[in-house]
């Protein structure tokens, strides 16, 4: 398995979130990684590949162009403005009140975001462009002949769609690595997103497509983040239609009812004839995770890891979330083992 890296993520790190009425230290943080990195050592995962700088065409084909500069942007437009503190979305556009970008720069913040979760700071746009560097960078190596590869994308990807951002996400690393195999000549891929959250960004990038079926296990959004899409009846719209499948559980799910959920996607996929996998890999489904509600154990990340390994696809693992920071490392890697034994 080849792995892909970066210290750039760093660049990335908002003073605090909004969480609860309070401002906290945001659960996603930097020594996310340095946990993974320490995982992936002690399993002798070392077979790191260079990265190279995700090309703006492919960005452009999954991304939305205003958006993109917006995010490029943004740092600058706000300090030239006068400040210095974050960036945090409070004046979002509700239903009926979305017909014309602001010029003004906070709301054009509050346009391109959908949760006040997600700050811009100095270094986002370098740290978020990194990691979609890291996608294409794995599953390029994956294109030509390695048969899997895992990104360490820092910030998280999946729920940032089209034209918004939020949920720790800005650029859609899944998306963008599933988009890449298309571009080097794949023909079906899948997207499996197995993060606690519904990936409501890849879906919606996705959602009218045929070459590109999604398939994603989550804390149902009548309950869980992001609350406002994932349902089970979202099956895809156009020529996308049945190519999208949805798995809410119930808060409190346990490892035998989410592996079940798990085999269902997993036929859906065979079915679908996928020539390649991308897989959103959040351990947030972790039984200590701090902010999500599933019963995952560390073991039951190998055995699930094995499940998707015998799938025998070329596969692109691309981190996404996963909160109980000093245990992050152990899980994710688990799956990657789980792979890699199957
Ligand atoms: C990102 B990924 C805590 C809840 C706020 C969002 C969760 C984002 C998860 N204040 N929100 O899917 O792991
Ligand atoms: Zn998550």
């Amino acid at each position: 398995m080849k792995i892909v890296r970066s210290d750039d993520h760093r660049k990335h790190f908002p003073a605090g979130e909004i969480h609860a009425g309070e401002i906290v230290r945001p659960f996603e943080c930097p020594e996310r990684v340095d946990y993974v990195n320490a995982a992936l050592e002690a399993a002798g995962l070392t077979d790191e590949i260079e990265a190279t700088a995700v090309e703006s065409e492919l960005l452009a084909q999954v991304h939305d162009h205003g958006f993109l500069r917006f995010l490029e942007t943004a740092w600058d437009e706000w300090t030239t403005d006068g400040h210095t503190a974050d960036m945090i979305a409070m004046s979002l556009p509700i239903r009926r009140m979305n017909t014309h970008v602001p010029e003004n720069i906070y709301g054009k913040l509050g346009w391109y975001s959908f949760a006040s979760d997600t700050s811009i700071t100095d270094g986002t746009w370098e740290a978020a462009h990194a990691g979609a560097s890291l996608a294409r960078s794995a599953q390029r190596a994956v294109s030509a002949g390695a048969s899997s590869a895992f990104a360490l994308c820092r910030p998280p990807g999946h729920h940032a769609a089209s034209d918004f951002f939020g949920g720790y996400c800005y650029l859609n690393n899944a998306a963008i690595a599933a988009q890449g195999f298309r571009n080097d000549g794949a023909e079906r891929v899948a997207v499996l997103d197995v993060d606690f959250h519904h990936g409501n960004g890849t879906q919606d990038i996705f959602y009218d497509r045929s070459d590109v079926f999604f398939a994603s296990l989550h804390g149902d959004p009548l309950h869980e983040f992001p609350y406002f899409l994932g349902h089970a009846d979202e099956t895809g719209t156009g020529a996308g239609d049945g190519f999208n499948a949805n798995y809410p559980l119930l808060p409190g799910t346990t490892f035998d009812r989410w592996l079940e959920a798990l085999d269902h996607a997993l036929v859906r996929i065979e079915t679908f004839g996928a020539d390649a996998l991308v897989v959103s890999l959040g351990v947030d489904t972790f039984e200590d995770d701090p902010i999500s509600s599933f019963k995952l154990s560390s073991d039951d990340f190998t055995t699930y890891g094995a499940r998707l390994g015998s799938l025998g696809l070329p596969t692109v693992y691309v981190l996404e979330g996963g909160y109980a920071v000093d245990e992050i490392g152990t899980n994710a890697v688990n799956v990657l083992t789980g792979h890699l034994q199957a």
